[in-house]
């Protein structure tokens, strides 16, 4: 540009310099950035964490250094109020379950709409379709900025009790849920009573038999050792799914370079392809090797078919409904199309 030598450069330098978003300096960084998850680097998810936090470091060479935080510590443990964290600068960086979200971001409670999705296909069709995207920026429109989509699992239901195999079976027992009120409807709808506890209370509360049962995707339950707390009856239904978002608190990623940002970016995408295929480990195809583990713990499985299925979705119904309009219906719908079978 004929105009633009000299000073003139000079100044337009200056002023750009003064631009947050361009004068990202790598002098200011913090030593050391916070990453929030729920479980540590035992299960799939804080692998993923332990992962995500490496990548970053070999590829920005040590600039951006990160510190994993389970147990949603950052906030006393209290899984729900992470994504608030995330807003107000409590936590840096989190991989954060939907459900967790959801009291905040109503939209993700998509995810939790009783029999929404029916295999792992479903999960990849909406989270890496134009209904992922549309969360994406749902999410982004509150402030966090979020680079991939990771995987908790499909929940299932375990209890201490007796076999699950028709929602009659589920009257009267007290069920641990947690996050969105959406879960304490649902389980109301069956007959059960919903107890809302974070994670951390709820292996005790299993334990010493305050309640009789849960749902949790299988890794996390042969992981746990829910079987030894006194869960000996599991039934597959494959209700919900919980993905998971990495995701960076607004004004630390603008105060990274693009550069680094990019490195964090490709570090989210390579840590979350890999967490989705360790949480989906031994539960693709025809074997479901992992089953065999949880069964060699002393669990009874019953897994429902279609029809048995049938009966837990007409129950719950009601609950889809009026949730599909706190979602947006619009959203649904087109969710509802993208996993039509
Ligand atoms: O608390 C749970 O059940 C867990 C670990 O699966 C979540 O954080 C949603």
């Amino acid at each position: 540009m004929r105009f633009a030598t000299g000073w003139l450069r000079r100044a337009a330098a200056a002023l750009l310099a003064m631009v947050p978003a361009f004068g990202a300096n790598a002098a200011d960084y913090k030593s050391e950035y916070r990453l929030s998850t729920v479980l540590p680097a035992t299960f799939a998810w804080g692998a993923a964490g332990e992962r995500w936090a490496a990548l970053v470091g070999e590829k920005t060479g040590g600039r951006i250094a990160i510190k994993m935080y389970p147990g949603a510590s950052l906030v006393d443990g209290d899984q729900t109020r992470e994504f608030a964290g995330l807003l107000n600068g409590t936590i840096d960086m989190a991989i954060g379950s939907t459900i967790n979200w959801s009291p905040q971001v109503e939209a993700l409670n998509l995810f939790s709409l009783p029999f929404l999705m029916h295999d792992f296909a479903d999960i990849d069709t909406l989270t890496r379709g134009p209904v992922g995207r549309e969360l994406f920026r749902i999410v982004e429109g509150r402030g966090p900025v979020p680079l991939a989509w990771g995987e908790n699992g499909f929940r299932e239901l375990s209890n201490s009790r007796r076999p699950i195999t028709s929602p009659e079976d589920m009257k009267g027992l007290k069920l641990r849920v947690v996050g969105s009120p959406l879960f304490i409807d649902t389980m109301a709808s069956l007959g059960a009573i919903p107890v809302e506890l974070s994670w951390s209370d709820a292996k005790p509360a299993l334990a010493e038999r305050r309640v009789d049962g849960q749902e949790n995707p299988l890794g996390i339950f042969l992981r746990a050792n829910l079987a030894g707390l006194g869960q000996t009856h599991l039934t597959l239904w494959e209700y919900v799914a919980d993905p998971l978002i990495f995701a960076v608190n607004r004004e630390v990623w603008e105060g990274w370079t693009p550069a680094d940002r990019e490195a964090v970016r490709q570090a989210a995408v390579v840590a979350a392809a890999e967490n989705v295929a360790a949480a989906r480990r031994g539960l693709e195809g025809d074997q479901r090797p992992l089953l065999r583990e949880i069964e060699a713990q002393g669990v009874r499985i019953v897994t429902l078919d279609v029809a048995g299925k049938q009966a837990f979705r007409a129950a719950t119904r009601s609950v889809y409904d009026k949730w599909a309009k706190i979602i947006g219906e619009d959203l649904v719908r087109r969710a509802e199309e993208a996993v039509k079978h």
